[in-house]
C-alpha cells in the first residue's frame, strides 16, 4: 500500500521533505502541496509530477486522496494545521516545534489523548542519527557507567536577518533538549541560560550557553551560537564514569594540501542530517504501515516546548528555572 502524503509548507524544509520523499522513501507518494506562495508551491510540486496543488491548507487536510499530512509551514502555525488532522483521524508528520506555546501543546496532546491512538509525530529528526543512536545504545549497554555531563555544541554559519535571541532558544537549542532526552532518557528538572560576551556580527544576543539539570543529576551543557560565520557544526560529548562517546565529524574525505590538513564543513543541517531526514521520514512511513509509532511523539514535542519556555524565563532573569510537565498521558508510555 502507498501512503499518500500532502505537504504543508513549500519552503526550505517543505522542499527538502518533498525531494526526499519523492526520490529516497519507498511506499510512499507526494500528491499535494499547499503554500501561501503560490510560486513556490508550483515548484515543490514540480518536483513531484504526481503532485497537486492546494491554495487553502485546510482543503488539503480534508482531502480524502491524502492518507497522512506533512507540515513544514511557519512555525507559529504548527498547531493550527496539527489540529484539524485529529479532529479527521489523519496521521501528521509536524516540523519542530510541536507549537511555539506550551499552552497549544498540551492542547494536542490532550485532543490526541481522548483519541485514544498516536498519530502526531514531530520533526526531531536528530533521533534518526546514527551518532546520537549509537550514544544512546552505548549508554544502555552500560560498559561506560552511569553518563555525568554531556557537552553540546550547535553552531549556524548565520540566522536568518529577523531571528530574535528567543528564536535561538525555540528554533535551534530544542534540538538540544530533544536530544538530551533521547540519549540520557531522563527529564530536563532545571534550565539556565547564561549570556556571554555577544558577537559584533548580529544584534542577537549570540552565542548562549544553555545548562540544563537532568532529574538524575546529569548537567548537559549547550553552547548554541546562530551566527558562528564558518559552516553549520554540530557536536555532543557524553561523559560518563568508565569513559566517554562523542559524535564523530560526518565527513567523507579529509583533504591535506598547502601544509594544511582538512575536511569540509557543510553550509547547515540539511546536508549534516541528510540521512536522519530519510530515515525519520521512511521510520514515519513505516509507522503508517505497521501501527507501532517511531519517533518524536505530540509528548515529546510538549516537553521541548516546556523546556524551551523555561529557556526563555531565564534568558529574561539571567535565574534557574524549573521545568514543570503535566503528568504524562498512559497513551505516551
Ligand atoms: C533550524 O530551524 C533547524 O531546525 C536546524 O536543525 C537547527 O540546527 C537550526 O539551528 C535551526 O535554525
Amino acid at each position: 500500500m502507498t501512503i499518500r502524503v500532502g505537504l504543508i509548507g513549500a519552503g526550505v524544509m517543505g522542499t527538502d521533505h518533498a525531494q526526499t520523499l519523492s526520490t529516497a522513501v519507498a511506499g510512499a507518494q507526494l500528491v499535494a502541496v499547499s503554500d501561501v506562495d503560490a510560486g513556490r508551491m508550483a515548484k515543490v510540486a514540480g518536483i513531484c509530477n504526481t503532485a497537486r496543488t492546494v491554495a487553502d491548507p485546510l482543503d488539503l487536510i480534508r482531502d480524502s486522496d491524502v492518507d497522512a499530512v506533512l507540515v513544514a509551514s511557519p512555525d507559529r502555525s504548527h498547531g493550527a494545521y496539527v489540529t484539524p488532522c485529529l479532529d479527521l483521524g489523519k496521521p501528521v508528520l509536524c516540523e519542530k516545534p510541536l507549537a511555539p506555546t506550551v499552552e497549544e501543546c498540551l492542547q494536542i496532546v490532550r485532543r490526541e489523548h481522548a483519541l485514544g491512538r498516536r498519530l502526531v509525530t514531530v520533526g526531531y529528526m536528530r533521533r534518526f542519527d546514527p551518532g546520537y543512536i549509537e550514544m544512546r545504545r552505548r549508554l544502555e549497554q552500560g560498559e561506560l557507567g552511569a553518563a555525568l555531563l554531556m557537552h553540546c555544541i550547535h553552531r549556524n554559519v548565520a540566522a536568518p536577518p529577523l531571528a530574535t535571541d528567543s528564536m535561538l532558544i525555540t528554533g535551534s537549542a530544542v534540538h538540544e533538549f530533544d536530544i538530551a532526552r533521547f540519549v540520557l532518557g531522563r527529564e530536563v528538572k532545571r534550565v539556565t541560560v547564561v549570556t556571554p560576551r555577544k558577537t559584533g556580527l548580529s544584534k542577537m544576543q549570540d552565542p548562549q550557553i544553555l545548562l540544563l539539570e537532568m532529574d538524575d543529576g546529569v548537567v548537559v551543557d549547550a553552547e548554541v551560537f546562530v551566527n558562528a560565520q564558518y559552516g553549520y557544526d554540530v557536536r555532543a560529548e557524553l561523559v560518563c564514569e568508565k569513559g566517554t562517546i562523542a559524535l564523530a565529524l560526518p565527513h567523507d574525505v579529509k583533504v591535506m594540501h598547502s601544509a594544511q590538513e582538512g575536511v569540509a564543513l557543510p553550509a547547515d543541517w540539511r546536508p549534516r542530517f541528510a540521512s536522519a531526514y530519510r530515515a525519520e521520514l521512511q521510520g514515519w512511513i513505516e509507522a503508517l504501515r505497521t501501527g507501532v509509532p517511531a519517533g518524536a511523539s505530540a509528548w515529546d514535542g510538549y516537553v521541548a516546548t516546556a523546556v524551551a519556555d523555561a529557556g526563555l524565563r531565564s534568558l529574561e532573569s539571567g535565574r534557574p528555572v524549573e521545568v514543570t510537565l503535566q503528568p504524562r498521558p498512559t497513551l505516551y508510555d
